[in-house]
């Protein structure tokens, strides 16, 4: 069965849902909420990486996730957490995070592998190419899927040089991140050269922007509304699905579920 991580971003400014859940209370409702509509993981991030957001240094980001962590934990949640910093990492481990999720997949700081290593925590490598305030200009590629499975090849070797088991690595070819429009869609039909490179694949198309683009051209004249952006989700996570991926990051849990269910119906 392919799993659900929910999203809860601890942030003012994420792509779709900035602001919603800053205050503790209200992530942990939100986490509690994704986990009653059938999330396998929590998925907790306190910086956005949306197109153009600013940095965050560790310590705001680490006031903002560790409450929510500790309290999702205390009530029997599998948490990841969703950071590019080492010391956040480290940190959120320590607060009974299970999963660390870098979608620089250890390139956005230098101390992250050694980190990791070291927690025991199983270990989301992003395909990755730069922060996201320029991260367009590298969207450079002749066949994206390929040279993506490439670089994650490599960056699985540095993760087990410093020490982090294969077994606990998880791969993610990081839709929109240095990727644009189309690239995106070539990306999901190669998706099994990211299945074949062996870990397990986490994939997240959840209302991304190239998402938005392909519901403008089925219908110009209506807004891509969050409604119809969950349900353009729900398709591709059953689509991820279909691929072998192990599991799909999505904000509307409940609409993922019951994709995932008729997919697997389907499929008997
Ligand atoms: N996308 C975002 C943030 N974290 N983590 C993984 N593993 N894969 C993703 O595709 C990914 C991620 C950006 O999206 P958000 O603003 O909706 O959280």
């Amino acid at each position: 069965m392919t799993g659900i991580w929910g999203i809860v971003n601890v942030t003012p400014d994420s792509f779709s849902d900035g602001g919603l859940y800053l205050d503790v209370d209200r992530a942990v409702a939100h986490g509690l909420s994704l986990r009653a509509d059938g999330a396998t993981v929590l998925d907790i991030g306190g910086e956005s990486t949306r197109p153009g957001a600013d940095r965050v240094g560790p310590a705001i980001e680490q006031e903002r996730v560790l409450p929510v962590i500790e309290r999702l934990v205390a009530a029997g949640a599998p948490v990841s957490i969703d950071t590019l910093n080492a010391s956040t990492a480290a940190a959120a481990v320590r607060a009974g995070a299970r999963i660390v999720n870098d979608v620089s997949g250890g390139l956005a700081d230098p101390e992250m592998l050694a980190a990791v290593a070291q927690t025991g925590a199983d270990y989301a490598i992003g395909h990755w190419r730069g922060f996201s305030d320029d991260m367009y200009a590298k969207a450079d590629y002749q066949r994206v899927a390929r040279e993506v499975a490439a670089e994650l090849k490599e960056r699985m070797g540095d993760a087990a040089a410093a020490g982090i088991a294969p077994s606990r690595l998880i791969v993610d070819p990081g839709v929109g991140f240095a990727k644009a429009g189309s690239q995106n869609w070539e990306l999901l039909r190669g998706l099994d050269e990211i299945v074949a490179l062996g870990p397990r694949v986490l994939i997240g198309t959840s209302r991304k922007r190239f998402l938005a683009e392909a519901l403008r051209h089925a219908a110009p004249e209506q807004e891509a509304s969050e409604i119809r952006r969950d349900l353009a989700t729900a398709v591709t996570s059953a689509l991820a699905a279909r691929a072998g991926v192990w599991a799909v990051r999505v904000h509307d849990v409940a609409a993922t579920r019951d994709a995932l269910a008729i997919t697997h119906a389907w499929d008997g």
